[in-house]
């Protein structure tokens, strides 16, 4: 069973972390088109209306009949190429905001990792990010990733890490952006895995939660936003700096109309934490179709550091490596 709590949350604009969020040009868009079919082709009369094989095939996904057995959708060792080649939003800076890194000590596998350093801002908001969409978007996933903090990687109090997001099939950038605002089941859902100090409890970097967007979510004190509600297994997990740890987060989302929707996350293999009854969207135009790597700070007064390996994200339980 888990704790259910509503953080509260002051001075902060996840807007800054995904500015595309603010400005979305629109060949950032793309609209989901169904294609004429061309007289070339001739096909019979059904073929011509396109409207009854888009129900007949969101009618397939809703029962879950073309759900492919075991697929792994994408994997990262960070061992080749370059980062744009696999990400499609690479937002760092600069190269001390991080990179690929090559240095022994922080890498997890092979010869390279992925660094990602919030850089000091006098107290201001600072990130670094990759993103990685899936389009048009799966029902459930989980993703495997290894990760290390830097031993004097100290957040102060708030910060986002990683996080799946649910975006509509015809705006993949509908999922980023609206820190404070309720989804309304049609636009986007979200879940992070981040680690939560509770303004001073918990040592550096924090005890992990789920912080989440969803259309069912409480608001703040001020009755008027709505920031993340956050979920913690029953008995909290510090995480500690300076080692590496296999993380896996699942999520499954709902079918439209029911609370059938669940998420949860292993730390090492061991299963930490169990959601059920999650009610992510209402309509089968949403679906989970990103990842983001980051570090987020809020009021960055100093640089903090973490370093990323072996991800992988499937349709199935991955698990540590075993090799
Ligand atoms: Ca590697």
């Amino acid at each position: 069973m888990q704790i259910f709590k509503i953080r509260k949350v002051e001075n902060f604009c996840l807007l800054a972390f995904f500015p595309h969020a603010i400005i979305r040009p629109a060949d950032r868009r793309f609209p989901a088109k169904i294609r004429p079919v061309t007289s070339r082709y001739p096909e019979p009369e059904l073929i011509n209306r396109p409207n009854v094989w888009l129900t007949i095939l969101i009618c397939l996904f809703s029962l879950g009949l073309t759900q492919s057995p075991a697929e792994t959708i994408f994997s990262d060792d960070f061992e080749a190429g370059k980062l744009k080649d696999r990400w499609q939003e690479v937002n760092i800076r600069n190269a001390e905001a991080g990179g690929l890194e090559a240095r022994p000590q922080y890498v997890h596998s092979g010869k390279a990792s992925l660094r990602l350093t919030s850089l000091a801002n006098n107290g201001q908001e600072s990130g670094s990010q990759v993103i990685r969409w899936f389009m048009p978007g799966y029902g459930h996933l989980y993703y495997r990733w290894y990760a290390m903090f830097a031993e004097d990687f100290d957040q102060g109090d708030l910060m986002h890490w990683t996080g799946f997001r649910g975006c509509r099939i015809d705006d993949r950038w509908s999922g980023f952006g609206r820190a404070g605002i309720k989804p309304d089941g049609t636009d986007r859902f979200f879940t992070g895995l981040e680690p939560w100090r509770d303004w001073g409890r918990y040592p550096a970097p924090g005890a992990l939660n789920f912080y989440s967007y969803f259309p069912e979510m409480k608001p703040d004190r001020d009755g008027v936003h709505y920031w993340g509600n956050q979920f913690f297994p029953d008995s909290a997990f510090v995480v500690e700096r300076g080692r590496w740890y296999c993380f896996e987060v699942m999520l499954k989302v709902n079918t439209p109309g029911q609370h059938d929707g669940e998420q949860a996350f292993w730390v090492d293999g061991r299963k930490l934490l169990q959601v059920n009854g999650m009610r992510w969207r209402d309509t089968e135009m949403l679906r989970l179709n990103a990842l983001v790597f980051g570090v987020y700070i809020h009021q960055a007064r100093r640089n903090n550091t973490c370093w990323y390996d072996d991800l992988v994200i499937a349709t199935h339980y991955i698990g540590p490596k075993t090799e």
